[in-house]
């Protein structure tokens, strides 16, 4: 049984206190992305069940994506906000004892200036925190993580620091990682310059894939990439960066994959594609422009 839960966490009087002086610009932000769907109140869940009974859970994942700490909505900085949601995620995957903790990828961009320093810094501690208490996390790069330099530079490098053998990994470049029930797919952002072709990358996984399953092991995959046939959102208008690369949806049907999650999509649905591979968009940690202000934002809890 595969369950979902998204999680709220938006403290409107905090945010615009931490939005700092108002001017009918900021309230109005405040009003349309911050308050509607909430009442400006109460934190909401909204919980997601689906079907094959029976089956044993191995893990439970919580997975955050999109997190953009960096954005700024009509002159309004979001990373109080975000910080919230993120924690918020945190919070929840140790209360639950989560096996597996995913950033599917933009955590900000490289370019945006010295706030990017504090969003780097917020996923390391999150990174050392998980590992401190024993839960595994993976941070995969989206397209904004990307700075073009020809050597696949991105804002999870320092991240990477931290990738030593230990709980955390940091998926700059395509991953396979086998644990003990399940073997993980990550498949984040190619860079133009430094990039990898991810159909290529999912069929020459096959072989490893075939095994796992023969092993009983169940496969994840963890990608940043445009979903075929989704109706694209502010991920390509307001927010768009880079080019558009595709989830290889075809190929990784072959691999028989338990789970797809996939962030870049910033309005969190299931959807299945014309081959027929269902993927699960983790969806945006807030509503970052008034394109978005009818997404309900937050994180997942999914038991695979
Ligand atoms: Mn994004």
């Amino acid at each position: 049984m595969l369950m979902l839960l998204a999680g709220w966490s938006h403290e409107p009087v905090a945010a615009a206190k931490a939005a700092g002086p108002s001017t009918d610009a900021t309230r109005c932000v405040r009003q349309r992305l911050f308050d509607r769907g909430t009442g400006g109140r109460r934190p909401q869940c909204l919980q997601v069940r689906r079907g094959r009974h029976g089956r044993a859970i191995v893990m439970k994942i919580v997975a955050i994506s999109d997190t953009h700490a960096d954005h700024v909505t009509a002159g309004v900085s979001r990373y109080d906000e975000v910080r919230r949601v993120l924690m918020a995620a945190v919070n929840r995957a140790v209360e639950v004892h989560a096996d597996l903790f995913v950033h599917c990828g933009d955590l900000c961009d490289p370019d945006a200036g010295p706030i990017v320093f504090e969003c780097i810094a917020d996923a390391i501690r999150v990174a050392r925190l998980l590992e401190r208490v024993g839960i595994r996390s993976i941070w995969i790069a989206g397209n904004h993580c990307i700075a073009e330099t020809g050597r696949g530079t991105t804002v999870l490098d320092p991240v990477k620091a931290l990738d030593a053998g230990g709980l955390v990994r940091v998926a700059t470049a395509p991953l396979w990682i086998e644990l003990k029930s399940v073997a993980l797919l990550c498949l984040p952002y190619p860079s133009a310059s430094n990039g990898y072709d991810p159909a290529a990358f999912a069929v020459s996984m096959e072989p490893l894939a075939v095994r796992a399953k023969k092993d009983g092991l169940k496969i994840v995959v963890s990608a940043h990439l445009v979903v075929p046939g989704l109706l694209p959102g502010e991920e390509s208008g307001e927010m768009a960066r880079g080019r558009d690369v595709m989830l290889p949806d075809v190929a990784l049907l072959r691999l028989q994959p338990d789970l797809v999650l996939c962030g870049h999509h910033h309005r969190g649905q299931k959807f299945v594609t014309k081959a027929g591979l269902e993927v699960q968009i983790v969806g945006a940690a807030a509503r970052f422009t008034f394109g978005e202000e009818d997404h309900t934002p937050g994180f997942l809890e999914i038991d695979v």
